[in-house]
């Protein structure tokens, strides 16, 4: 049994221990109330689940294990000649709740590396979709192509006892998070570059060498790529991708099959693709102002015009944050630490100061503030990253580290299959009379 495998395990033993105890005593008690406007209103704040690797508040943001993005970056192992923290150590830390030490992510680097093989019928799926299928389609194929590998499929079908699920998909997730850099390298190079492939450099870092696949070696953006695919790992259970990857993983589908799912979800311009949104935006409002340094009074123009023929701003709002998000405020500071002088990311910084008080303005938006996907697109576009049509695929990489570890933790603990209760509108009209 490899070392992270032995820590989770003896974690998961103790955990095991105290929720079955805890139901036992305590499995009446009641934690929420749901109201109509909630069961109408996309289920907003109704506690479901449990989720082990991340918690979302309101106001203060993500939190890993109890760890802010601030925290982390101080505390999680980096790479020489870099202050970003790798996303080896999130992993670690989100899946044993300890925080690693640079051996670990050292020796996680390297099993990733060593488990990253993909399928040759992945590239062959890949080749033969048309070129205008989006990338995000294309990830999701790859995925679910790659599901001839599954472990737990194999052993599933053999008849795995119900104690080993955990065993599997241990085995199903390091394989697939270290497969994924590799099949979305390929994604970009094939829709972008005309399939002039990179090889892995494997004395790179799982987000260094990922950098390096797809076509972009200075230092700076590999730093970038750690740190970004740190903070878009895990935003607790409720958002979409999370959500859907549980729900289907709660069927006993395999990890592939349940983080396609997810990254489906991660798609819709409400969730993950708003990122592409928001650069298209940015690069529509330019083209249309003729200037690539609009002023306020010109980005408040064309805001208002947006808003007026019955757009959202993307990247801007939340279910869930009432600030601005943390992890574009993380991405806010590594523009000022390496490139303060960037035209594109000085919009992102002008539409931070005019978009909020419009949307406060509108007088319904929960949350004018900006979120994760306000800011990072113009920090792809400054390194030189401008297919805006991938960006979600970095995303994706990124989310499947918190979705996959949180199915570890629903198979090792035994989650049931989720199943809530929907209503028709008759009980509605019974039940208010
Ligand atoms: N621009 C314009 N209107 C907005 C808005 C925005 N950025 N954010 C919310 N609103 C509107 C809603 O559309 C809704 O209008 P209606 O009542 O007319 O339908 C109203 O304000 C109330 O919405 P809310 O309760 O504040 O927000 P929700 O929880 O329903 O939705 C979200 C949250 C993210 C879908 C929404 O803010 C939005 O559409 N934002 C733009 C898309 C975006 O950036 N998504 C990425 C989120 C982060 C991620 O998952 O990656």
């Amino acid at each position: 049994m490899d070392r992270l495998k032995k820590i989770f395990k003896e974690k998961s033993d103790e955990l095991k221990v105290e929720v079955k105890s805890l139901l036992k005593e305590h499995g009446g008690k009641k934690v929420d109330e749901v109201t109509l406007r909630q069961v109408f209103g996309g289920m907003r704040g109704v506690k479901s689940m449990v989720w082990t690797a991340s918690n979302l508040d309101a106001e203060e943001g993500i939190r890993f294990r109890g760890y802010n993005i601030p925290q982390l970056r101080e505390k999680l192992p980096t790479r020489s000649n870099d202050n970003e923290p790798l996303p080896e150590g999130l992993f670690w830390l989100m899946l044993t709740g300890e925080l690693p030490e640079a051996d670990d992510v050292r020796w996680l680097s390297d099993e990733w590396e060593r488990r990253g093989a993909v399928p040759q019928h992945t590239y062959d799926l890949l080749d033969s979709l048309p070129d205008n299928t989006h990338p995000m389609a294309q990830l999701s194929a790859a995925i679910v192509s790659m599901e001839s590998e599954s472990v737990f499929s194999a052993r599933y079908a053999e008849g795995m006892s119900k104690h080993d699920y955990w065993d599997a998909t241990y085995e199903d997730t390091m394989n697939l998070v270290a497969k994924l850099p590799r099949v979305a390298a390929y994604i970009y190079r094939k829709s972008f570059y005309g399939n002039d492939q990179i090889n892995p450099d494997n004395r790179l870092d799982w987000a260094g060498n990922f950098a390096h696949q797809l076509g972009y070696d200075d230092p700076k953006f590999r730093s970038l790529m750690r740190l970004y695919l740190t903070i878009h790992a895990d935003h607790e259970g409720g958002n979409a991708s999370a959500h859907t990857t549980h729900l289907v993983g709660s069927t006993l589908s395999s990890a592939y099959l349940a983080l396609a799912s997810g990254m489906n979800s991660l798609a819709g311009p409400l969730h993950g693709l708003a990122n592409q949104e928001v650069i298209k935006f940015i690069f529509e409002m330019l083209e249309e102002l003729c200037t690539d340094d609009p002023s306020k009074e010109q980005i408040a123009a064309f805001v208002q015009k947006k808003l007026d023929s019955g757009k959202v701003i993307p990247g801007y709002g939340h279910a869930v944050l009432r600030q601005p998000d943390p992890r574009f405020m993380t991405q806010k500071g590594f523009a000022e630490r390496n490139i303060p002088d960037s035209k594109i990311v000085n919009v992102v910084w002008n539409l931070f100061e005019v978009v909020p008080p419009i949307l406060e303005g509108l007088g319904k938006v929960k949350n004018p503030w900006p979120n994760v996907d306000a800011h990072s697109g113009a920090l792809l576009v400054h390194f030189g990253l401008k297919e805006y049509t991938y960006y979600t695929v970095l995303f994706g990489v990124s989310r499947a580290l918190g979705v996959l570890v949180s199915l570890c933790w629903s198979r090792v603990l035994g989650f049931p299959l989720e199943r809530p209760k929907s209503v028709t509108m008759d009980w509605v009209r019974e039940v208010i009379k």
